[in-house]
């Protein structure tokens, strides 16, 4: 049986399939990506918070292929932006980024205006927070939300090369010598928002497609 993830973020589908692989070994899933179905359109990010979000797209995925979807949608809140770039986090200096090809480089230019914004706000006001919403859509059914969330404070300056997006400026609270880039990947999906979310939904996968 096939699950569908409703990205089109490689680094999210990397982790994921990571954080799912117990249920999916449990349950007999097959984790695919949205870019398997490339003649099913992206859906608009019209919606204002993370929940919304991930339910538009995990139910537009889901009614276009008929399978069970898995949606995330995510990003990072920043105490002295009043929790932006929050559900702007992906194109907070400009247009999403779209295809992979261009992801890294609009996730730097995300991240130096972001460090540029912060870049007089002294050690106590730095707090933030990653937050996910994951959605489960599954056609004929309510979807199912659940959320996760890291707290940390942000860096001055960039550090590490894992992960992906804002990790190289987010130091997690669990760990204050090290920035989430500087983590790997096990390392980050135990603590992290996605993580969290994630293991959160599994006994409501569980309860739906365990057979
Ligand atoms: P999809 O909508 O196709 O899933 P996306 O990357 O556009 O891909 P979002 O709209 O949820 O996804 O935006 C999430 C952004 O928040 C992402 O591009 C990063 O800039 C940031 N973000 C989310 N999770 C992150 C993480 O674990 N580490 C670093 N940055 C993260």
């Amino acid at each position: 049986r096939r699950i569908v993830l409703a990205t089109r973020n490689e680094h999210k589908v990397h982790e994921l399939r990571q954080i799912l692989s117990a249920v999916c070994r449990d349950l007999g899933l097959e984790i695919v990506g949205a870019a398997d179905f490339p003649e099913v359109p992206d859906v608009p990010e019209t919606e204002v918070t993370f929940a919304g979000n991930a339910r538009l797209k995990a139910e537009a995925l889901a009614a276009a292929t008929g399978l069970p979807a898995l949606a995330d949608d995510s990003g990072l809140a920043v105490e002295v932006l009043g929790g932006c770039p929050g559900v702007f986090s992906a194109r907070w200096s400009g247009s999403h980024a779209g295809a992979d090809a261009r992801r890294a480089e609009k996730d730097r230019a995300n991240l130096t205006l972001l460090l540029e914004q912060v870049a007089d706000v002294p050690e106590e006001h730095r707090g933030a927070a990653f937050v996910c919403a994951a959605v489960l859509a599954i056609p004929g059914q309510d979807s199912a939300t659940c959320e996760g969330r890291v707290t940390g404070r942000l860096a001055y300056g960039p550090r590490g090369t894992n992960g992906f997006g804002y990790d190289p400026v987010f130091i997690p609270d669990a760990d204050p010598a090290r920035t989430l880039a500087e983590f790997s990947d096990t390392e980050k999906n135990a603590i992290s928002h996605r993580g969290n979310a994630f293991r959160a939904m599994e006994p409501v996968l569980r309860e739906r497609l365990g057979v």
